[in-house]
């Protein structure tokens, strides 16, 4: 019935379609089309299964609309709108009188929409399956909207989708579902299953194209799996998708007022309240969401040399002295890719020496500024950190900045993990010093879980973003338009198409509130707390920081039997080098867990867990601990 619907509706003309044709008098299009439809079938009621009698309601459906069904499915309809409704042993009988009024469908309406909010979960199935049911495999892109009359099959196609969606975010958050289903390149390049990454030069049907999509999740990575612990971002949340999902349907740029007026004008709320968070006034403040960290990073060094020498614009590096730019030993490899692609190079970039923890030294920090000035370099920047990738370290802000001030560099923080604590009253300090920063990397997308991407750059000094970077293109950026001209925001940044990242963000916190955030990221380092009291009593697992963890990151080796009463050496080191990634691959292998490992100066390969996943349970963190003990007991 459902292909041949879809069938029948492909083979008639597109101009005009069912217009032309003769209507019976006192009969409205939907009465005439379920007429055809019944003749169509020539149905033998009472030999139907109760599942084909359901999608021929579905398809009966198709022609009315959402609510008139929910309404005519719906028990306790008037009886002018249905004159009976009988149920039979495995089957139903239904004689439809589509002689529905505009009353009728007012009440039908009320009722419909009653039964969505009262969670009467009978009626919103049966909504849902009669387009869930439904066949695909003659329908194809084009017959979707805008094709004419595409509503339907729109409709229909769309909540497939969601569909397969719910169930992969209902096994994302199943504990005993696999985080992911492990495939090498090669066979995901050969094809698996009859998933086929090569691109054909004919259309596939919807319903390949809804078969590719549940492959596509198939194989791919859980990440708001409860152990799934690989990245600084993890998690699913809800109201984050739907602000994704909202965003991808809006598909607007953010270059201007004219074409995204209130992601523009939500952009400067949420760039406003990150600034007063971070503690500076409203009036200074400014900033822009950018692709990722790495991307924030690289404006906080573009901005800082603009500062210092506005002439780079014009007239380039030749008209620089050698300038240099400080970064701890831990902080990230973006800042030296950004030196790379500004053109400072990664020669110029000093590393600070850290403490134990990770932190930058200060007194070092003096020392390379001293040492770099007496060779001759022109120190400009010096990068700090706030939560550190791998050991979750918090640079002492507040010392960096008297040394920026004495030596009037620009103080740059990159906070794109550990910004989310100043929403933590409790653990907010670790970033005291902050609002001294001139500009702040802070990636929503990492520890307030918002979905990928989402990450800001804060300055403390207005107009330099549009100062530094604006061309003033006169196709997009015309100075005489209708509006305010200063919310088109497009040219204060490198980019020219830039990506909605704010809705998602603002929608979550509309939802939680501050407080929902502080209370989600203080659970965090509860957990990290649990993770290292734990691990501190297993004599098989060793902290690579004996102290109670500052941030949500715990660092550790873990000692199969035959290691664990090696004094420390070379040779054992080599051994222990191997073990977090044998146990890590076997954790690929299994889909059971997921966690990182990395060396790091003299250390070899250590564990680092960390805390963003609002779906993780203690039980999950003492599973992954049981679990390493399992897959490495025998190493
Ligand atoms: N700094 C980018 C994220 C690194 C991580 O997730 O481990």
């Amino acid at each position: 019935m459902t292909e041949l619907h879809w069938r029948r509706r492909r083979e008639k003309p597109s101009e005009g379609e069912g217009e032309s044709e003769a209507r019976p008098a006192g009969l409205s299009e939907n009465e005439v089309d379920v007429r055809r439809m019944m003749e169509l079938e020539q149905p033998d009621w009472l030999e139907w299964e109760q599942s084909r009698l359901n999608c021929f309601l579905c398809n009966i459906h198709r022609y009315s609309d959402v609510c008139l069904t929910i309404g005519f499915l719906y028990p306790s309809l008037s009886k002018s709108s249905v004159v009976s409704l009988k149920m039979g042993k495995n089957m139903m009988i239904l004689w439809l009188l589509l002689r529905i009024t505009d009353d009728d469908k007012k009440q039908m309406r009320k009722k419909s929409i009653h039964a969505c909010q009262s969670t009467d979960k009978d009626v919103i199935k049966e909504a849902h399956a009669e387009n869930l049911m439904t066949n695909l495999s003659n329908a194809y892109a084009s017959d979707l909207l805008p094709s004419k009359e595409g509503e339907d099959l729109t409709k229909c196609f769309l909540l497939r989708v969601v569909n397969i969606l719910l169930h992969y975010i209902e096994k994302t958050f199943d504990v005993k579902s696999k985080i992911l289903d492990f495939h090498h390149p090669h066979q995901l390049l050969e094809g698996l299953d009859g998933f086929d990454l090569e691109l054909s030069d004919h259309p596939e049907s919807l319903e390949q194209l809804l078969v590719d999509c549940t492959d596509t999740l198939k194989y791919g990575v859980k990440t708001g799996h409860p152990r799934y612990f690989n990245q600084l971002s993890s998690g699913l949340d809800v109201i984050g998708l739907a602000g994704e999902w909202l965003t991808a349907t809006a598909n607007t740029n953010m270059f201007t007022y004219e074409i995204a007026p209130v992601f523009t004008v939500m952009e400067t709320v949420l760039l406003k309240k990150m600034c007063e968070i971070i503690g500076w006034r409203e009036t200074e403040a400014d900033g822009i969401f950018s692709p990722g960290g790495s991307i924030s990073n690289l404006y906080g060094i573009l901005v800082a040399r603009y500062k210092q020498y506005p002439e780079i614009k014009a007239r380039g590096m030749a008209v620089l002295p050698c300038i240099v730019l400080f970064v701890s030993e831990q902080g990230h490899y973006s800042i030296r890719k950004a030196a790379a692609t500004l053109g400072i190079g990664t020669d110029n970039v000093i590393e600070v020496k850290c403490d134990e923890r990770g932190k930058m030294i200060p007194a070092e920090l003096e020392k390379n500024i001293l040492q770099a000035k007496r060779k001759g370099q022109t120190p400009f920047c010096v990068v700090a950190t706030a939560g550190s990738t791998v050991f979750g370290a918090f640079d002492p802000l507040h010392d960096i900045a008297d040394i920026c001030e004495i030596h009037r560099l620009w103080m740059h923080v990159d906070a794109a993990w550990g910004g989310g604590l100043l929403l933590s009253r409790t653990h907010s300090y670790k970033l005291s010093g902050i609002e001294r920063a001139d500009s702040v990397t802070w990636n929503p997308h990492k520890l307030m879980g918002v979905p990928l991407q989402c990450s800001a750059l804060l300055t403390r000094e207005k107009g330099l973003l549009g100062a530094c970077n604006q061309m003033q293109a006169e196709y997009l950026f015309q100075p005489d338009k209708v509006y305010n001209i200063n919310f088109d925001t497009g040219d204060k940044t490198i980019q020219c198409g830039r990506h909605v990242d704010v809705f998602k963000l603002w929608l979550m916190w509309k939802a939680k509130g501050t407080y929902g955030f502080e209370v989600q990221i203080d659970r965090y380092m509860e957990l990290a707390k649990y993770f290292y009291k734990v691990l501190k009593k297993k004599d098989n697992f060793k902290l690579v920081f004996d102290a109670e963890p500052e941030f949500t990151n715990v660092c550790f080796w873990y000692f199969p039997p035959r290691l664990k009463h090696i004094p420390e050496s070379f040779e054992r080191d080599q051994e222990l080098q191997k073990i977090a990634p044998k146990i890590k691959a076997q954790m690929i292998v299994e889909g059971t867990v997921m966690l990182s490992y990395q060396p790091c100066g003299d250390k070899v390969n250590f564990f680092r867990m960390v805390f963003s996943n609002p779906a993780t349970r203690q039980t999950d963190v003492d599973y992954l601990i049981d679990e390493i003990q399992r897959l490495g007991k025998d190493l």
